[in-house]
């Protein structure tokens, strides 16, 4: 069979490297063959989740950015300073979290997605016209970020003006000026050009980019045992080989923004900066908890025992 697979993401992007990956490996053990639709070919990433729940796509790749809005328990990957931003420990965290590998599994079936992969894309950046150290600094800065609705509290708590957009939209919107600011991973940072388009690139350590690939459940429920072990098989090799690159692609967006912007101002904060919005991040995990209920909290609560492991 021909099996249709979405993301959010080019080729050459990391959800990119994973489906191509995954294609590979499907085609190189079976007849099927993959076709991958990258950003852009089938609307908006809620539009190719419509289409991927209708079953009219076998594949989606779909970031808890977005999936929050349907999905509250997937919210925990945006809960500020609870993910792991050291590359060691992102890698081994991915790779071994309870949390990750086990817990989500029947939310998402609820949803009608099976879900195969977990992975990241590098550290959270924020990207603004002026330069901040204190939530003070970003009053009045209107932050854009992706649908999920916790996304709007963190800003929110940080004293920004959060306004949520789709992908599609946030070029145009930092060009006209209704947004200057926004958050995302260097590597895609450095691929869209939002450096070209911001002044300042901020670590605030708050949070990781992480991406999720799922097949529909009534599509994979009615492969043989051969193919469900194929598509398993196929995850499994793609997200080992993501895991490895994904870390270097970070260093890779930082170190090229840096040789072709060099006016950039590349911003840090330090301990003792982080404190305040560490603070306020308090009341964006009450309200994660209030949305996700007791199952988001077990989650999270899991999350942080596994990031504990991963660091020893
Ligand atoms: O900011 C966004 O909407 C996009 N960011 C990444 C890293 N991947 C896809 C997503 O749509």
């Amino acid at each position: 069979d021909n099996w249709r697979y979405a993301m959010e993401e080019g080729l050459t992007d990391p959800q990119g490297l994973y489906a191509t990956k995954f294609k590979e490996e499907i085609e190189a053990n079976s007849d099927h063959t993959v076709q991958i639709y990258p950003v852009g070919t089938l609307g908006e990433s809620a539009d190719a989740m419509e289409q991927a729940q209708a079953g009219l796509l076998q594949f989606i790749d779909q970031s808890p950015g977005f999936t929050g809005a349907l999905i509250p328990e997937a919210e925990a990957f945006l809960v500020p300073y609870i993910q792991p931003t050291d590359p060691v420990v992102v890698r081994k965290f991915f790779k071994e979290s309870v949390a990750i590998n086990e817990m989500f599994h029947d939310i998402y079936r609820e949803q009608g997605l099976e879900l195969l992969s977990m992975f990241p894309e590098g550290e959270m950046v924020v990207t603004t016209m002026e330069e901040f150290r204190t939530p003070e600094d970003l009053a009045g800065m209107k932050i854009r970020t992706m649908t999920s609705p916790l996304l709007l509290e963190t800003y929110t708590a940080f004293g920004a003006s959060p306004i949520a957009m789709p992908w599609g939209e946030l070029i145009g919107g930092l060009k006209t000026g209704m947004v200057d600011g926004q958050e995302n991973p260097a590597i895609w940072i450095e691929a869209y050009d939002l450096d070209n388009l911001t002044n300042v690139m901020t670590y605030t350590g708050h949070g990781q980019y992480t991406t999720a690939v799922m097949a529909n459940a009534e599509f994979y429920d009615g492969l043989s045992d051969a193919d469900k072990e194929l598509v398993q098989n196929a995850s499994q090799a793609a997200l080992d080989y993501i895991l490895d690159v994904a870390v270097e692609l970070d260093a890779t967006g930082l170190a090229k923004i840096k040789e072709t912007n060099p006016d950039y101002i590349i911003n840090r904060l330090t301990e003792a900066e982080r404190m305040p919005f560490k603070e306020r991040a308090k009341a964006v995990e009450a309200a994660f908890v209030e949305r996700a209920g007791e199952r988001g909290a077990a989650i999270l609560e899991q999350m942080k025992k596994d990031l504990v492991a991963a660091q020893q």
